[in-house]
């Protein structure tokens, strides 16, 4: 969309301002009065997801780590204790894929958590394509 600078109207390439028939929700927005207005197609996307990683270290317990998947990813024991070796082992790790508000909110209680127990274990997010 393209828009002259001083009045902020819409043109079109047609170098014309759009008709209230396009398909520009902006048109089809709350008139005021009380007539229905067909709403336009809504432009749905997916929200973009983000991968929340466990990273390895060398003063966090296993025990620890199997507790934070449990308490904050609700993955079961058997799944935790797979997830904070894996960590261990290969240095990071999936705990869970999230849109990006509860991703961020993961990361920061799992390190609230860890610093409340005295843990240097370390959380980070990813983007996901
Ligand atoms: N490497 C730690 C140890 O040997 C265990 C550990 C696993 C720490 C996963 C962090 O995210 C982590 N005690």
């Amino acid at each position: 969309m393209c828009y002259f600078n001083e009045m902020l109207m819409p043109i079109s390439s047609s170098g014309f301002p759009d008709s209230p028939d396009s398909d520009d929700s902006r048109f089809q927005e709350e008139t005021g009065s009380d007539v229905a207005v067909e709403e336009g197609r809504p432009k749905l996307k997916e929200p973009a997801k983000y991968a929340v990683l466990l990273l390895n270290d060398d003063y966090t317990t296993m025990d620890f780590v199997v507790d934070v998947l449990q308490r904050f990813f609700r993955k079961s024991r058997q799944e935790a204790a797979q997830i904070m070796l894996r960590v261990h082992q290969e240095g990071q790790g999936l705990a869970g894929v999230y849109v990006f508000e509860i991703a961020e909110t993961k990361v920061a209680q799992v390190q609230e958590y860890a610093r409340a127990h005295g843990f240097p274990l370390r959380c980070a997010l990813e983007p996901l394509l």
